[in-house]
């Protein structure tokens, strides 16, 4: 239940710990035309009657390839210090392999110098689930060599990009575009394999991601920071009792279903070199035979864990004899939710991260934490999105009872910068902390941007304090009139 911390405490986040916002490729680019980019599995997708809601697509999106500059200047003005992107591979390669595209290696060229003239550290994403569509009609992820095509592109890009860009992720939520877009046939590439092929598929995806390191390893100009952006499946405990604690992190590592949404079939290989146990018994003979040297090319060493972290299951322990040790608690009627019907549940923020750093000790960086709403900008030109504002806020003083728990935290970024293209929800969900009229493509930074500026700026410390209702107060409004037009 959302348990704000209830100590009376003051809040500081280190020094170094790096506040950000994130976007992807896909979701925000638009600059969609053959000759600027070649065709994902999600342009195709997004051409299928009804796979979308209202037959919304990318192909525009914020339009963020021609107004970079302006959303730079809007990110400058938010006091933003780290700013996660994704790359689009089909703009960088159109055929997914071969050939570089000029054209879109230069975009991504301005954008990242923009970036580092504003003083914006760029934190870049590999694989935001644009795969070439030229590569998913050779078999896609069930290709085995989908992992070398992967290792191609992320050299083109790492080569062009590392003199600059020093801190990356392989591939972002492996579980939602295998599960959602392979089994379910809800995202892109809308398929709907057995358990046998997602799980091949799943597999060359891991290769894929071990790929990507080395080829950051093999070709980074400067030492590089690599990590990965899985989702974070949380199960987090009624309350502190250890019986309680344990029980959520059972639950949390558990594969208790014949399906992908899970974190340790694919948080194990990666950074324990091994399948897991519970796993294998459960999908049985449906997984794949591997050469063993699969396991090395996933195992690649890593530098930090990135999460995406939304929500979560409460769950208590279970009577002893129960078939797990855990036992679900139900959120009471009413509970808070969003617009995607995402329960409020700030302490999958404290023991998220608190169970994964136990588990594979590494640095956790949040690499997406946020929430929807189906925002307006109001009569008076304002957009006062307060439960924007109160999840943020619950979800950080969570994120800071894991740091006092012992857990080593080393970043947050929001999701999402601006209002974007929310994948088979179209752009009926508004996450952004700045809002995109998408007629006119107008920006209009909502009252959390300026909040999170102020939160920035404290390290944490203003998250104690009452939320203003007025921009003015967390920052000269001149200073945004000037970026935005
Ligand atoms: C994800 C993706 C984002 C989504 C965001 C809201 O985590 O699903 O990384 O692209 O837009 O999470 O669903």
């Amino acid at each position: 239940m959302p348990t704000p911390s209830t100590r009376p405490r003051s809040v500081q986040f280190a020094p170094d710990f790096a506040w950000g916002v994130a976007t992807s490729s896909y979701q925000i680019e638009g600059g969609s035309s053959p000759d600027l980019r070649g065709e994902s599995v999600w342009d195709s997708f997004c051409r299928k009657p009804g796979a979308v809601f209202e037959n919304h697509h990318g192909g525009v999106a914020c339009d963020h390839y021609n107004r970079y500059a302006e959303d730079v200047r809007i990110l400058k003005a938010m006091g933003v210090k780290n700013y996660r992107l994704s790359i689009m591979w089909p703009r960088v390669m159109k055929e997914g392999t071969g050939q570089v595209n000029a054209a879109g290696l230069a975009f991504y060229d301005r954008l990242i110098d923009c970036l580092l003239e504003h003083g914006i550290t760029p934190w870049v994403t590999l694989f935001h689930w644009e795969y070439p569509l030229a590569l998913y009609n050779r078999g896609g992820w069930l290709n085995r060599d989908s992992a070398e095509w992967f290792g191609q592109y992320a050299t083109a890009v790492v080569e062009r990009l590392s003199d600059r860009v020093t801190n990356w992720m392989t591939i972002n939520e492996p579980q939602v575009f295998l599960q959602l877009g392979h089994a379910d046939g809800k995202h892109a590439p809308g398929v709907q394999l057995p358990l046998r092929e997602t799980l091949l598929a799943s597999h060359n995806a891991l290769r894929a991601h071990g790929r990507g390191v080395q080829a950051i390893r093999a070709a980074a100009k400067r030492p590089a920071t690599v990590g990965w952006a899985p989702v974070g499946h949380v199960s987090y405990p009624i309350d502190n009792d250890p019986a309680n604690v344990d029980a959520a992190r059972a639950a949390t590592f558990a594969i208790t279903q014949k399906q992908l949404w899970n974190n340790t079939w694919f948080a194990d290989p990666v950074c324990l070199g091994c399948y897991p146990e519970d796993g294998l018994r459960l999908y049985g003979s449906e997984v794949p035979s591997h050469p063993v040297a699969d396991m090395d090319l996933i195992n690649q060493k890593l530098d930090f864990y990135g999460v995406n972290i939304y929500s979560g299951a409460c769950v208590q322990a279970a009577p002893a004899g129960s078939a797990t040790p855990w036992q679900s608690v139900a959120a009471p009627q009413g509970h808070g939710r969003n617009t995607m019907d995402w329960l409020l549940a700030p302490d999958a923020l404290r023991y998220g991260p608190r169970f994964l750093w136990e588990r594979y000790r590494l640095p956790i960086i949040i690499t997406e934490n946020g929430t929807c709403s189906t925002d307006w900008v109001d009569l008076d030109g304002r957009m006062l999105d307060l439960q924007r504002i109160d999840y943020t806020r619950r979800y950080l003083l969570a994120l800071a009872d894991a740091v006092d728990d012992g857990t080593n935290v080393k970043g947050y970024f929001h999701w999402s910068f601006l209002d974007n293209f929310e994948w088979a929800e179209g752009y009926k969900q508004r996450f952004g902390m700045v809002h995109v009229n998408y007629a006119t493509q107008r920006r209009t930074p909502k009252l959390s941007a300026w909040w999170y500026r102020r939160v920035m700026q404290s390290r944490g410390a203003s998250l104690t304090e009452p939320v203003l209702l007025d921009a003015n107060a967390y920052a000269p409004q001149q200073e945004h009139a000037d970026v935005v037009r």
